[in-house]
C-alpha cells in the first residue's frame, strides 16, 4: 500500500454521518480481512454481553437492542480485529532500522502482534523470546535499580479496571508512584481543576442530564470526529428547541449538520439538520476571556436586577448556602477590563454578549469541553472558569446541569478510579494499606511529562509501557525517543506495531496481548472484564472473536507474570487472581469505594453508576463548598519562553486529529469532514495570512517553533493550505507536528504538553525531493 497520495483538497458540502460514513465503515470492514466474523462481532458493540466499544469514552444508554456503533467506532473495531500477524517471520523479515524508515500508518498496519519479542542489538532485529524468559528479564532489570523510583510504569486508557487496578497493585507493591499516563497529555486540567471546584475530578452529568438541558455549550471538542455518538443527543437538543452553543475556531462539520446513519429515510432524502444554534470562533487559549466575559455580562445583569427589583440571575440561595469565594470572583470581574476580554477572547464584545445572553436564557445548562480546552498555558484556570460560571447561576448538581469533560480513551476514566495515578490521593493509599497490609510509597511519582526529564537525565532506566504508543504521543519527539533509548530495558504491552518498539532500551521487549475484541479465557472460562464511561457508568465488556494466536496473554496475566517474578506471591497470588477475573473485582469492591458488590451489579444491562457526590450537592472539597476561583487573566497568552526568543511568531498553531486516526494510530489520510484528502503534512493557514507572510497555497515550508531553550524545532516539507480558519492561526495533525511541541511548554497545576497553542515560524522548504521523503518523516 503507498501511504502517501497526491493532497486533493475540496471543501466538504455533505452532513456528518450520513452515506459518507457508512461508506468509511463498509471499507474498514473489507480491509481486516475477515468482515462476515467482523460484523457478527460488531453488532454486539455496546451491547449487554459485548464488548465495550475500544473507540472513545462516550456513554450509552442500557438496553434497547439498536445499533450503537458509530463509524469512528467501526473503524477502531476492524483496525484491532484483523488477520494480519506481526510475528516472528516478519522481525526476521525487518530489521528495526528498516522499520523506523516506515511511516507509522505502514507499521499499524502490519497487523496485530502474535507473539513476545525481545530485541538483539547484535542483530537489530526483534526475536522470538518464551514468556516465562520475558518475565524473569523484567523482574532482573527490576530488582537491580538502586530505587523504584527509577522504573516509570505508563499506561494507555484503554486498560480495563481490572488490568489497571493489578498494575497499581504490583508497582506500588514494588514501591513506586510513577505512573505516568496518557490522561497527563490528555483531560489531566479537568481532573485538576473539578477536584479544586467541586471535589471530585469527573464530570458530573450522565446521558440523561442531555435529555433535560435547555442549553448545552460545547467548548473545544470535535464531536464528528472523536464522539461521533454525542452528535445524536446534541441533534435531540436542537429539535426541541434547546440551544447548542459551539466554541471552536474552526467550523467542524461535525458540529454543523448531521444525517443519521440508522435512519433511513433521512438518509435517502439526504436530509439533514442543523447541530448547533450558535458558534464562535475564539482565538486558541482565549476560552478563559470568553467565559469570563460571559460571567461578567451575568454579573452586570444581576447588578441591575438587584437594583431594578427585577428576577435575579444568579441563584443566589445557591451561591448563598453551597459556594465559597463568591465576593472575591465578582471583584475579580470587576477588575478585568472588557477591552482585555475581547483582545484575548478573539470575539467581539457584541459576539461575547450574545453568548452570556443564551446562556443566562436557559434554565439548565450542560457545559462539555475537550481537548481544545484542556491542552493549553491556561487550562486549569478556563476549567475553574467555567465553573465559576456554572456555579453563578447553579448549574451544577441538579437535573440538566453540570460540567462534562468529555474523555478520550475507552477506560480513561476507570484507569484513574483504578489509581493509575502519580499523584494518589491519601484515602486511596490508605485503603490500599489497609486492604493489603503493606506500606505504599506516599511521594509523588512522576507524570508523563516528568518521566521523560528523568529518563532524559539518566534517572529512570527501566520504562515498562502498558498500551500506547509513549513515543509517538508525548511532546518533543526526539528528546522523547532519545529518553527511551536511553533506558536499561524498556517494555511495550501492546496489540499492534508503533514506533514506541522501534526505540528499544540497551534491552527491549514486545509482549503482545488480547485487546477489547478477543475472547479472553482463562482456567475458570472466558472472562469479562469492566470499564468506566464518561458518564461514571461502570460496565462489561466480552471478547467475541477467538484470537489470532495463542501465544498473546490478556493484560491481566501479563502483569500478573511480571508480578509474580518480581514480587513473589506478595502481596497477594497473582495467578489464583488471574484465573477468574471476579477474584480482582472482589479487591476492588474491598478496596475502593462505591464498588460494593461489584460482582452482582456488573450483570445488570449497562452496568452501574458510580455516584457522584456533586449530583447531591455534597462538595468534597477542603471548605466542603463548591470554590469559586478568583485568577486573575494572563497578561498575555504568549507564554514568558516564547517572548524571550525576541522573535515575534509567524502563526500560532493546533494540532488536532484527521478523521481517519485514533491519536497516533493513522487508519488512513483522509480528513472527510475538512476535505483533506490524500496526506496529512499539511498545515491549515487563512488566506489573508498566507498573503501576509509572503507564501503561497500549496507551497511547501519548514515549520519551526519558538522556545527559548537553545534548542531547534523542526519538521519539514509540509504543504501550506488556504482554509477557513481565523487569521493568525494555523493546524496541523498530531503526531507528526509534536516534534515542535517543547517538552517545558506545559499546563500550569496540569503538566499537560500545551499541543494546542505552539509558536511557530514558516520558513523554506529545507527538503531536497519531498515527495520521496515523506515516509520517513512520519
Ligand atoms: N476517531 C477518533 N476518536 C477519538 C480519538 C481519535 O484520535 N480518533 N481520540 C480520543 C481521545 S484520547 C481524545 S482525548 C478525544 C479528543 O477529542 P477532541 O478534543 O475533539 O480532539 P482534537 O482533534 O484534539 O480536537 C480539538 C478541537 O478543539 C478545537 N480547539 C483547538 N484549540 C482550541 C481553543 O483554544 N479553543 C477552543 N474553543 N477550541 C479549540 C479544535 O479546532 C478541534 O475542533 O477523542 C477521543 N476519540
Ligand atoms: N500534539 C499532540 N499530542 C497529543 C495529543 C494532541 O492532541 N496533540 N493528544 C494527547 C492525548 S489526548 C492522548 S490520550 C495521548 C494518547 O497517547 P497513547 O494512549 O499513548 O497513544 P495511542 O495512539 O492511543 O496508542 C496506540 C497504541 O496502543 C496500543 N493498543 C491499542 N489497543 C490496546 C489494548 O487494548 N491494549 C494494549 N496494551 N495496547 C493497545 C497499540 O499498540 C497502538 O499502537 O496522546 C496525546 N498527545
Ligand atoms: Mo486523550
Amino acid at each position: 500500500m503507498s501511504d502517501n497520495t497526491k493532497l486533493r483538497y475540496q471543501p466538504y458540502s455533505g452532513p456528518a454521518a450520513g452515506w459518507g460514513a457508512l461508506r468509511s465503515v463498509a471499507r474498514a470492514w473489507l480491509d481486516s480481512g475477515q468482515p462476515i466474523k467482523n460484523l457478527k462481532a460488531m453488532l454486539k458493540t455496546n451491547q449487554h454481553g459485548g464488548f465495550d466499544c475500544p473507540g472513545c469514552a462516550w456513554g450509552d444508554e442500557p438496553g434497547n437492542g439498536a445499533v450503537k456503533f458509530c463509524e469512528n467506532g467501526a473503524k477502531a473495531v476492524n483496525w484491532e480485529a484483523t488477520r494480519r500477524a506481526v510475528d516472528a517471520r516478519f522481525f526476521a523479515r525487518h530489521s528495526v532500522s528498516q522499520l523506523r524508515e516506515q511511516s507509522d500508518y505502514w507499521l499499524e498496519y502490519q497487523g496485530r502482534l502474535t507473539e513476545p519479542m525481545r530485541y538483539d542489538r547484535a542483530s537489530d532485529h526483534y526475536q522470538p523470546i518464551g514468556w516465562d524468559e520475558a518475565f524473569a528479564l523484567i523482574a532482573k532489570h527490576l530488582q537491580r535499580l538502586d530505587s523504584p523510583d527509577q522504573a516509570e510504569f505508563y499506561t494507555s486508557g484503554r486498560a480495563s479496571n481490572e488490568a489497571a487496578f493489578l498494575y497499581q497493585l504490583f508497582v506500588r507493591a514494588y514501591g513506586t508512584n510513577n505512573f505516568p499516563d496518557c490522561s497527563n497529555m490528555c483531560h489531566e486540567a479537568s481532573g485538576v481543576a473539578l477536584n479544586a471546584s467541586i471535589g471530585v475530578g469527573k464530570g458530573s452529568v450522565t446521558l440523561a442530564d442531555f435529555a433535560q438541558a435547555d442549553a448545552i455549550l460545547v467548548f473545544g471538542q470535535n464531536p464528528g470526529t472523536n464522539h461521533p455518538r454525542m452528535l445524536e443527543p446534541l441533534r435531540e437538543a436542537v429539535h426541541r428547541g434547546a440551544q447548542v452553543v459551539c466554541f471552536n475556531p474552526l467550523r467542524e462539520r461535525g458540529l454543523e449538520r448531521f444525517q443519521p446513519p440508522q435512519e433511513p429515510l433521512a438518509m435517502l432524502g439526504n436530509r439533514a439538520e442543523p447541530l448547533n444554534t450558535a458558534y464562535f470562533r475564539p482565538a486558541l487559549g482565549g476560552d478563559l476571556a470568553v467565559v469570563r466575559a460571559m460571567a461578567k455580562y451575568l454579573w452586570q445583569w444581576e447588578r441591575e436586577a438587584r437594583s431594578s427589583g427585577a428576577a435575579a440571575v444568579f441563584d443566589r440561595e445557591f451561591l448563598a448556602t453551597q459556594t465559597l469565594g463568591v465576593e472575591a470572583y465578582l471583584a475579580q470581574l470587576d477588575a478585568t477590563p472588557w477591552a482585555v476580554l475581547v483582545e484575548q477572547s478573539g470575539l467581539s464584545l457584541a459576539e461575547l454578549e450574545q453568548a452570556a445572553r443564551l446562556y443566562a436564557k436557559a434554565d439548565r445548562v450542560i457545559v462539555c469541553w475537550a481537548m481544545g480546552i484542556t491542552q493549553h498555558h491556561h487550562s486549569v484556570a478556563t476549567i475553574r472558569e467555567i465553573v465559576n460560571l456554572q456555579l453563578l447561576r447553579g448549574n451544577l448538581g441538579r437535573p440538566g446541569a453540570g460540567v462534562c469533560p468529555v474523555r478520550g480513551h475507552s477506560n480513561v476514566q476507570g484507569d484513574r478510579t483504578m489509581g493509575i495515578n502519580e499523584r494518589p490521593p491519601a484515602a486511596f493509599l490508605d485503603a490500599l494499606e489497609r486492604r493489603f497490609g503493606f506500606s505504599v510509597p506516599r511521594h509523588h511519582g512522576h507524570n508523563t511529562v516528568e518521566a521523560i526529564g528523568a529518563m532524559l537525565a539518566g534517572q529512570a532506566r527501566v520504562f515498562i509501557g502498558l498500551g500506547g504508543n509513549f513515543a509517538q504521543a508525548t511532546p518533543d519527539t526526539p528528546r522523547t525517543h532519545q529518553a527511551l533509548m536511553n533506558c536499561e530495558l524498556t517494555v511495550q504491552i501492546s496489540t499492534k506495531l508503533n514506533r514506541s518498539h522501534l526505540m528499544p532500551g540497551h534491552e527491549a521487549l514486545i509482549l503482545p496481548c488480547l485487546g477489547r475484541t478477543d475472547i479472553d479465557r482463562q482456567a475458570s472460562g472466558p472472562q469479562a472484564v469492566t470499564v468506566e464511561d464518561s458518564f461514571s457508568m461502570i460496565h462489561a465488556s466480552y471478547g467475541q472473536l477467538p484470537p489470532l494466536s495463542t501465544q498473546m496473554r490478556s493484560e491481566p496475566a501479563i502483569i500478573a507474570g511480571i508480578a509474580e517474578a518480581t514480587l513473589g506471591k506478595h502481596p497477594v497470588d497473582w495467578s489464583v487472581l488471574v484465573a477468574n477475573y471476579k477474584a480482582i473485582r472482589q479487591l476492588i469492591a474491598e478496596t475502593l469505594p462505591g464498588f460494593g458488590d461489584f460482582n452482582q451489579r456488573l450483570e445488570q444491562p449497562g452496568g452501574f453508576h458510580l455516584e457522584h457526590p456533586v449530583s447531591t450537592r455534597q462538595w468534597q472539597t477542603a471548605s466542603g463548598k463548591a470554590e469559586f476561583a478568583a485568577h486573575p487573566l494572563p497578561p498575555t497568552l504568549l507564554h514568558r519562553r516564547i517572548r524571550q526568543t525576541g522573535q515575534q511568531p509567524d502563526l500560532i498553531l493546533q494540532s488536532l486529529r484527521s478523521h481517519d486516526q485514533y491519536n497516533t494510530t493513522i487508519y488512513g489520510f483522509d480528513d472527510r469532514y475538512r476535505g483533506v484528502r490524500g496526506r496529512r503534512d499539511v498545515l491549515l493557514v487563512n488566506a489573508l495570512d498566507l498573503q501576509r507572510l509572503g507564501w503561497e497555497a500549496g507551497q511547501e515550508v519548514d515549520i519551526v517553533s519558538l522556545w527559548a531553550d537553545g534548542i531547534e524545532r523542526r519538521v519539514r516539507g509540509f504543504t501550506l493550505l488556504a482554509y477557513d480558519i481565523p487569521p493568525g492561526q494555523a493546524a496541523a495533525y498530531y503526531p507528526e507536528i509534536n516534534p515542535l511541541v517543547p517538552l517545558e511548554s506545559v499546563g500550569e497545576g496540569s503538566y499537560t504538553p500545551t499541543s494546542k497553542f505552539i509558536a511557530i515560524c514558516l520558513e523554506p522548504c529545507s527538503l531536497k525531493n519531498p515527495e520521496k521523503l515523506l515516509g520517513a518523516l512520519h
